[in-house]
């Protein structure tokens, strides 16, 4: 493994970065092709997770002797597309390096040893921290059965997130705002409470940026207690809105929603109300890969409670409103300081008039 190499891969994972948000179920891979030095091709996971990195690369160049940079491992399997390692042996590449084995149980290795019994050179594991952190949504989905959850907060500098009566827009200024859609674009889906869903009637979709994709509305509602008649509702049958809800909502709500086109989810909310990690499971089974969780409080508590919040975007506005506003996380029923969930910094930025923290936890991924 040479610098050089490092280099290509780290390219490679930028490039399959830009499908993230799209390519779900499936990992946003990146491929980049290289001869002596010199880039022949480049390829990301397309839109709806198919066709793959490789495949985009190989089009319209010939990579004979060239060298495969892959994110991932090529996949070994027959599924709507052929195989990404057969592609890759057909167009007689002579070396392949790749970042991650593909844990998805239909390659698992199987991808890196086709390439090898065709006499390829392979190898594996350059840049693998960044890729892993690059797709640990798919990687999570796949090996954990559960998203990855980045949680959004938009607060004051003394925490809260709305005022005693509720007044909440704007904390933060227009330049965060316009981040906070971008941020939602990048991930699958976009994960409200019901609290929140009631009181901001939020529409939660990308807006101002010309993107033609929307990740998933999602809102937790056990009860379904959300009026279906809101911005949520008048726009389901365009962009998917699903609820999450618990065995005892009522069939009038169900009927609601359906009639508005929007999709139920019974999930598994435990005896004690809100049980994030059944909710968790039933987006991943359904092929969701990245969650961001814009609040309430309520539930960004709960998933912090349940140690799975894996990344927090901290929007910070120069503003007081004091102890009887609206805390931005609620009740963590924390004992020890010791036992506070917490985070390491990623990066921090002035974004208009407010400052964006990112955290990340400190968990390996
Ligand atoms: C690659 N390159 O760009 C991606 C891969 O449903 P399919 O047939 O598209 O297969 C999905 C699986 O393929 C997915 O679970 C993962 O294992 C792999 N994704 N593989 O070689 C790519 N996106
Ligand atoms: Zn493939």
């Amino acid at each position: 493994m040479t610098e050089a190499d490092r280099r290509f891969m780290r390219l490679a994972i930028a490039l399959g970065q830009r499908g993230l948000g799209r390519v779900w179920p499936n990992p946003a891979v990146g491929c980049v092709l290289v001869r002596e030095g010199r880039i022949l091709g480049r390829g990301w996971t397309q839109p709806g997770g198919r066709p793959h990195a490789e495949v985009m690369a190989l089009r319209n160049c010939d990579a004979r002797g060239a060298t495969a940079y892959v994110s991932l491992e090529p996949c070994a399997h027959h599924g709507q597309t052929p195989p990404c390692a057969d592609a890759l042996i057909k167009a007689g590449v002579a070396r392949v390096v790749t970042a991650l084995t593909d844990p998805d149980p239909r390659v698992a290795g199987r991808g890196h040893a086709m390439l090898r019994g065709a006499g390829i050179e392979v190898v594996e594991r350059v840049e693998t921290e960044a890729a892993a952190r690059a797709n640990a949504g798919f990687l999570l989905r796949v090996t954990q059965g559960r998203p990855f959850v980045t949680l959004k907060l938009a607060l004051t500098l003394d925490g809260r997130i709305a005022t005693a009566s509720g007044q909440s827009r704007w904390i933060t200024g227009p330049e965060a705002r316009r981040m906070v859609h971008a941020l939602r674009a990048r991930h699958d889906a976009v994960l409200v409470g019901a609290g929140t869903a009631r009181a901001d009637d939020p529409d939660l979709q990308v807006r101002g940026l010309g993107v033609t994709h929307q990740p998933v509305r999602v809102v937790a509602a056990r009860g379904l207690g959300v009026d279906a008649g809101g911005r949520l509702g008048a726009s389901a049958r365009e962009i998917p809105v699903w609820l999450l809800h618990g065995p005892d909502a009522p069939e009038d709500a169900r009927a609601r929603w359906r009639d508005r086109g929007a999709g139920l989810i019974g999930a598994d909310f435990g005896a004690d109300g809100l049980h994030v990690a059944g909710m968790l499971r039933a987006l991943a089974d359904r092929g969701i890969t990245r969650v961001f969780c814009e609040g309430g409080g309520t539930l960004a508590a709960q998933l912090l409670r349940a140690g799975m919040v894996d990344a927090v975007m901290v929007f910070s506005a120069g503003k007081f409103i004091g102890s009887e506003g609206l805390a931005g996380i609620g009740d963590l029923a924390l004992r020890e300081l010791a036992d506070a969930a917490s985070f390491e910094l990623v990066e921090t930025r002035a974004v208009g008039s407010d400052i964006l923290h990112h955290w990340r936890s400190r968990r390996a991924l």
